[in-house]
């Protein structure tokens, strides 16, 4: 092994065609060993990485501009994280909090306390995934209120369990002949101001009487929102949307859960999405940026529904795992000491200005939006609304020809997000806008 330090990653640079022949032979096996029941992406292997930059199996640099979703917020192989990381596994990896526990498992509970909305009491709890984490809050406010609904909205994502399944808007590829699904879950309209031209408050209005029609506020334990949606297609609401549904939970004892596991941890310029509107959530679900790619989830919200729970009623092997808290400590003393989230608004601004000028360009690019670092465009046959997934599909593969990594979403497929590391350069993102901009000129 090599022991000097690794050159440092600034540039993106393409040796090989992508995928090269070290990742297509990688491929293969994977093809043969690997359940094909995985989602494929952009089959370049990986071997190392360092800020924005990725090194492929052929020796490709790639600008991420993706961070594995929304997870590397902090940028690959961050040198507080490594030490922080290390020395944890040295001191020990397990031990299981439910039968000898540990100070980094209180510890990351008093930030995610600290950080999230609201001045008053809370607790956490940990776990190993997003989904987790959500089907936790369920518990919890089912377990809190007495009562069964869960309401959650069009377009929205929160998992793969079976709960979550229930909870996820679309089908394919996530629900497809997987049901049947958990009962008590119901679907209401979401504000999206590009498809419905609705302000907030009529959004939530309509969102209301659905639920105050077709389930009955009494029977609603938790309404369960991302305040910026992921997989669904980065729709953000309107102003005044979030706030007037959280008024509405709070005046009919609904819990209010705010789903931060890909709007959270600086992402969108404020520690979480939420803060933006000041719209405080009785529980919020963390994860991906909390601990800069080691596995780790959180249920953070009022100690009075999180302690209501009987001893034993939340837990797991791993949750809160130490390796993991001490990474998701690490992490968040980065985001602190690096100003990440004024790092995640300035990149949004940057992004907006040529995203806008692509808009005006393009008239396959139908609508610009997003906020800080997870900004997106919602691509639409010229002259309609009509979603064009072929042409983000395109625009996904032809960046990835030339090394940059950009992820597609959207209910109908037709959006590209960018959620890159939020220590990315101006002159890394610039380069990456450059390609993403090109390959649109170009379709
Ligand atoms: N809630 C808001 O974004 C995960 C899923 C990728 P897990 N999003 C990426 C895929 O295809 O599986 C996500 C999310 C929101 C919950 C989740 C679930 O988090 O850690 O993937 O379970």
């Amino acid at each position: 092994m090599d022991s000097a330090p690794a050159p440092l990653l600034t540039e993106r640079k393409v040796l090989t065609e992508l995928p090269g022949p070290r990742s297509l032979a990688l491929h293969e096996r994977r093809r043969a060993a690997v359940s094909h029941g995985l989602t494929q992406g952009f089959p370049v292997y990986i071997e190392r990485a360092e800020g924005a930059i990725l090194v492929d199996a052929d020796g490709n640099q790639l600008l991420d501009l993706g961070s594995g979703i929304a997870v590397t917020s902090i940028g690959h192989a961050v040198p507080e994280l490594v030490e922080a990381v290390s020395r944890q596994v040295a001191d020990f990896t397990h031990t299981c909090f439910m039968v000898t526990p540990y100070e980094e498992y209180v510890a990351v509970c008093e930030r995610l306390n600290e950080l999230t909305p609201g001045d008053f009491a809370k607790t956490s709890a940990l776990f190993n995934s997003g989904a987790e984490a959500v089907e936790n809050a369920v518990k919890v406010a089912r377990l809190a209120t007495g009562r069964p609904a869960v309401v959650v909205f069009d377009h929205a994502y929160h998992g793969r369990t079976n709960l979550t399944m229930a909870l996820t808007a679309k089908n394919m590829p996530y629900k497809d002949r997987f049901g049947p699904f958990a009962p008590e879950v119901y679907r209401v309209a979401m504000s999206y101001p590009y498809r419905d031209g609705l302000s907030g408050p009529e959004a939530a209005a309509r969102a209301i009487a659905e639920i105050e029609t077709q389930v009955g506020a009494h029977n609603v334990a938790a309404l369960l929102i991302e305040p910026i949606q992921g997989e669904g297609g980065f729709v953000v609401p309107a102003e005044g949307f979030l706030p007037a549904l959280a008024d509405w939970a709070r005046a009919n004892g609904v819990v209010f859960v705010a789903d931060e596991i890909q709007s959270g941890f600086c992402r969108t310029g404020d520690w979480f999405a939420v803060d933006h509107e000041g719209v405080v959530p009785d529980l919020v679900t963390t994860a991906k940026g909390l601990a800069g790619g080691m596995p780790l989830a959180g249920v953070t919200g009022r100690a009075e529904l999180m302690n209501a729970v009987h001893e034993g009623g939340l837990g797991g092997t791993y949750g809160g795992n130490p390796v993991a808290a001490a990474a998701a400590l690490a992490t968040i003393e980065t985001m602190r000491s690096r100003d990440l989230a004024g790092r995640a608004r300035a990149l949004g601004v940057t992004i907006r200005a040529r995203f806008d000028e692509l808009a005006s360009e393009c008239p396959a690019v139908g609508d610009v939006r997003g906020r800080g670092a997870m900004m997106a465009l919602e691509f639409v046959r010229p002259g309609t609304t009509t979603p064009d997934a072929a042409a983000a599909k395109a625009v996904v593969a032809a960046c990835q020809r030339e090394g940059v990594v950009t992820l597609s979403c959207g209910t109908w497929g037709n959006v590209i997000r960018l959620l890159p590391p939020l220590v990315i350069t101006d002159a890394q993102l610039a380069d990456g806008l450059d390609v993403l901009a090109s390959t649109i000129r170009a379709l």
